[in-house]
């Protein structure tokens, strides 16, 4: 059953774009029911503009406050709505919302690999999403399989959409990330497996996603 919720919430969405699967994922955990609307970022409507002011999504509708930024969103759900996902104590908080950060600009190497519309552009921002994704497992409880071990953290939704969509390069060309038995592969296989991630993105988003970059020449996807 969905918790009692005292406000109104509506996402504002752009389809595949993970920054807003991250709010998704966060509130499907959660079990809170929320609206989502839908923009399309070539064409963005005026009334966008007026509730988000970096013109980005995700915007979440807090009954009449837009709040914007996915880090920040997603600290106000766990804030607001059981159960807590972030750890209690304030240095490993600070210390997850360190490594946050560091997965919004993991998501902008992705992206980076993703649009390089050649093979050596291609290779060597895979390449730097490979020396992140090292230090990133340099990081984590060696155990696993989640970041922080055995229990689902706030940061866990935070990296889910970027390995959502390395599995999915994975199926074009293999990237070498992810292998079987790898620490990284476990936790992607965990974080997959979940409901709240699998039922986090539309149902054609496969298609749509390699259908977007695509269009903007995607060596990988192409
Ligand atoms: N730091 C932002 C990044 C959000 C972001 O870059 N969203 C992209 C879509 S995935 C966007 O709205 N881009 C529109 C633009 O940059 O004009 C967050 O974490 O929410």
């Amino acid at each position: 059953m969905n918790q009692t919720n005292p406000h109104k919430l509506e996402l504002i969405s752009f389809k595949i774009c993970p920054y807003v699967q991250r709010s998704v994922i966060a509130l499907k955990q959660k079990n809170v029911d929320f609206d989502l609307t839908y923009v399309d970022l070539a064409d963005l409507p005026d009334w966008f503009h007026e509730i988000s002011p970096l013109g980005k999504v995700p915007v979440l509708k807090v009954d009449d406050t837009a709040i914007f930024e996915s880090a920040v969103i997603s600290e106000f759900l766990d804030e607001t709505y059981a159960p807590p996902l972030h750890p209690a104590a304030a240095l490993t908080r600070a210390h997850h919302r360190a490594w946050i950060e560091f997965g919004s600009e993991l998501i902008g190497t992705q992206f980076r690999m993703l649009i390089a519309d050649n093979e050596a552009a291609y290779e060597e921002s895979l390449q730097a999403l490979k020396d992140g994704l090292a230090k990133l497992e340099a990081a984590a409880d060696p155990q696993g399989p989640y970041f922080s071990g055995s229990a689902l953290a706030l940061i866990d939704t935070a990296y889910a959409p970027l390995f959502m969509r390395l599995a999915i390069v994975n199926k074009q060309r293999d990237t070498g990330i992810l292998k079987p038995g790898s620490r990284l592969a476990a936790w992607a296989d965990a974080l997959l497996a979940l409901e709240s991630v699998q039922q986090s993105v539309v149902d054609d988003f496969e298609a749509l996603f390699t259908q977007f970059f695509r269009a903007k020449g995607s060596f990988v996807l192409s």
